[in-house]
């Protein structure tokens, strides 16, 4: 199949220019995140342009994010690329809101006693029953966050026998609690071994970790820590000068 230049080729359009967007088509028509591009002969023959054309577009691709380079690898698609714009919503949601197709994958869910940082937080006694919930959360099929959240067994009863995949939407639908509030915290941490596997990223690779405490009126819900590839997610802000 061929690809077509939309952009009119004026002056104005470089050939890299005009390259990079027939790239573009070629990835969004026949790519998907984490497929490898065709080699730089391929293209070179498919789009009859010379390969430093080739090179430079690709380059360009690559310094946009939509492309990335796997040392001694090759060319990646890369997935999608969230802005967060910091409502209190849930991953589900705001997912969707985007387009993307959001998915859940329930590591590990147990009941297990709160520690007293645990206890402290949901305002609870330590040693209540807490229902521990761990989540690799993925955007059209691409890992996007490993969560860990605490719940009170009091608050959610059977909890444990639900399906896990929007626990929002579960505390809505079974139990009548909606989130109303919350507090946020956001630092960068480097993805440990485990993180880094689950998540489908080098040891040591960035993230945004968000600590989040969710009130339903003026009862704590959730205690949760949710670490987020840097590569694939950062957070917008409004700012407006200060009153
Ligand atoms: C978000 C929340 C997380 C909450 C989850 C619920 C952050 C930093 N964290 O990921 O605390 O548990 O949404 O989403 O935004 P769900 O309804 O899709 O399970």
């Amino acid at each position: 199949e061929r690809y077509r230049i939309d952009r009119p080729v004026g002056a104005a359009t470089t050939k890299r220019a005009q390259v990079r967007g027939i790239l573009e088509q070629l990835i969004d028509a026949e790519l998907h995140p984490g497929d490898a591009i065709p080699s730089e002969r391929a293209l070179v023959t498919r789009l009859g342009v010379s390969r430093v054309t080739i090179r430079q577009a690709i380059a360009d691709l690559v310094e946009a994010g939509a492309l990335e380079r796997v040392h001694g690898k090759g060319t990646y698609v890369t997935g999608p690329q969230v802005d967060s714009r910091l409502h209190l919503t849930s991953f589900s949601r705001e997912m969707r809101d985007r387009g993307l197709s959001p998915a859940t994958v329930v590591l590990s869910a147990a009941e297990e006693l709160a520690s007293d940082d645990v206890a402290y937080a949901l305002r609870i006694r330590p040693n209540r029953p807490v229902v521990r919930v761990e989540r690799l959360r993925t955007a059209d099929g691409t890992p996007m966050a490993y969560e860990v959240g605490y719940y009170p067994s009091a608050l959610f009863p059977g909890l444990l026998n639900r399906e896990l995949g929007s626990l929002y939407d579960v505390f809505a639908s079974e139990y009548g609690v909606v989130v109303t509030s919350g507090e946020q915290t956001v630092r960068a941490e480097s993805a440990d071994a485990n993180q880094a596997r689950i998540l489908g990223i080098a040891k040591r690779a960035p993230l945004l970790v968000q600590e989040r405490v969710t009130y339903a009126g003026e009862r704590v819900i959730e205690m949760a820590s949710s670490a987020y590839r840097a590569d694939r997610y950062r957070i917008h802000m409004a700012i407006t000068p200060r009153g």
